[in-house]
């Protein structure tokens, strides 16, 4: 189905509204000048922030207890990528894409590259599944994957892993992801120590298989699916496994993956200063991994987040280089519009993270003046730069409005005609 917004289309409605936007973003670059900040440097940074944008993402989620189908959700991978494009072209900060597999092995991994390459998208991160049995599958990781008590189930997941890699190749993917659900759900049901032994053993063989250039990211998770112990539990235990790796072994901080109220942004000042911050799974949750839009439920916390990153960038902090990617499950939204608000979400973060004024915060830490230290964050924070954002996008060939623009072309009218659904009627939270 061809994306029938082109940018002709996109241009048109741009010129309704960029008489607004035009007048908003003078004024706000008065007053950033008053501050003594240039708006144009800060649209640079809006326009070269990159996120990918994950295939999983683009179909409807689920949660345990049931699964509502949207209207033209994608039925495999080539139709998640021509959502993809929907997405980048529109805000033009996501021309990345990771995908999961088995849910997007192709029968041609050429033909899919080409395919997402043609509109100018680009495979990320690979996703190896382990938390679920396949159909046809010898093993099963009822009771886990890459630490099982069985050799032979372990030599199972290992080997799915090592495919990932070879596939990622022929797609020119350039990094690799693992998360495991491995872990138990009763007191004894697992030895602690061993299990992490086994996963670590585990872990080691896919890292030694790492293609030229790659990068191995392990992404850890609190609970769930298992709910007593999880293997790779915390980022302190991640940090151990990625040392005990070796360099080109990372962590992933996915943000729903902590328990509530715990302070994620020291987690990344930590693993920066450790140099093992690999890269994030951007979404937002109130309970547990809600996988909820990026910046919807606590945007302080994102912003507080960037400043740690932009912190670091500004330092030139040596081989700092984190993989922005998402991580969402959408279930009562369209997965399109969620991605594109969560991409400005992350874009609006990093902008206003390069507002806060360095010296004077520095200065007000040395002094220990606790008030004024927060305000110049929060003076940061508070700052409307949805002009800058909006000009970046327009800049770029991108929509100054893009829900708008997306919701007048009837695209999603149109998926829903070209993919009649399918059959399928998936559970869980996948
Ligand atoms: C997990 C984790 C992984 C993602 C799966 C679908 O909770 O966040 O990154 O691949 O969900
Ligand atoms: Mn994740
Ligand atoms: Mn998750």
């Amino acid at each position: 189905m061809a994306f029938e917004l082109d940018g002709e289309r996109i241009a048109e409605e741009n010129r309704k509204r960029l008489k607004w936007l035009e007048e908003d973003f003078e004024h706000l670059g008065r007053q950033l000048t008053r501050r003594g900040v240039d708006i144009e440097r800060l649209t640079e940074r809006a326009a070269a922030f990159r996120v990918s944008v994950p295939s999983w993402g683009l179909g409807t989620g689920g949660t345990r207890f049931a699964r509502f189908a949207g209207p033209g959700e994608p039925r495999n991978v080539f139709e998640k990528i021509e959502d993809c494009e929907v997405v980048f072209k529109l805000v033009r900060t996501t021309p990345g894409v990771s995908l999961h597999i088995p849910w997007d092995q192709p029968e041609s991994p050429a033909e899919l590259r080409a395919f997402a390459q043609a509109r100018g998208l680009f495979f990320d991160s690979m996703n190896s599944n382990t938390f679920q049995d396949q159909p046809r599958q010898a093993l099963s990781y009822k009771f886990g994957s890459l630490s099982h008590t069985d050799p032979a189930v372990r030599r199972q997941a290992v080997e799915h892993n090592l495919e990932c890699l070879r596939l990622g190749v022929k797609l020119g993917a350039r990094s690799h992801t693992v998360w495991i659900g491995d872990g138990g759900n009763f007191p004894g049901q697992v030895h602690l120590r061993k299990a992490l032994e086994r996963y670590l053993e585990s872990v080691r063989e896919i890292y030694r298989a790492l293609p030229e250039g790659w990068r191995l990211f392990i992404e850890h998770k609190l609970f769930e699916p298992a709910f007593y112990s999880t293997v790779l539990n915390d980022w302190g235990t991640s940090y151990h496994c990625v040392r005990e790796l070796g360099e080109r072994a990372f962590s992933l901080v996915d943000l729903g993956h902590h328990a509530p109220n715990v302070n994620i942004e020291m987690i990344v000042a930590r693993l920066i200063q450790f140099g093992k911050l690999g890269g994030f799974h951007f979404n937002d949750s109130k309970y547990g991994d809600d996988d909820l839009d990026s910046g919807s439920i606590k945007p302080f916390q994102l912003f507080l987040i960037f400043n740690e990153l932009v912190d670091a960038e500004q330092a030139r902090i040596p081989a700092f280089d984190p993989a922005y990617m998402l991580d969402q499950s959408h279930n009562v939204t369209d997965p399109i519009e969620s991605l594109m608000t969560s991409a400005g979400e992350l874009v609006r973060a990093y902008v206003q993270a390069h507002l806060v004024d360095r010296a004077r915060l520095a200065e007000h830490q040395e002094g220990n003046d606790a008030l004024l230290a927060l305000q110049s964050l929060k003076h940061a924070f508070i700052t409307d730069v949805e002009p800058i954002l909006a000009m970046a996008r327009y800049r770029a060939g991108g929509a100054i409005d893009p829900v708008g623009v997306y919701r007048s072309s009837g695209y999603r009218q149109r998926a829903a005609q070209a993919r009649p659904a399918s059959a399928r009627l998936g559970a869980g939270i996948v």
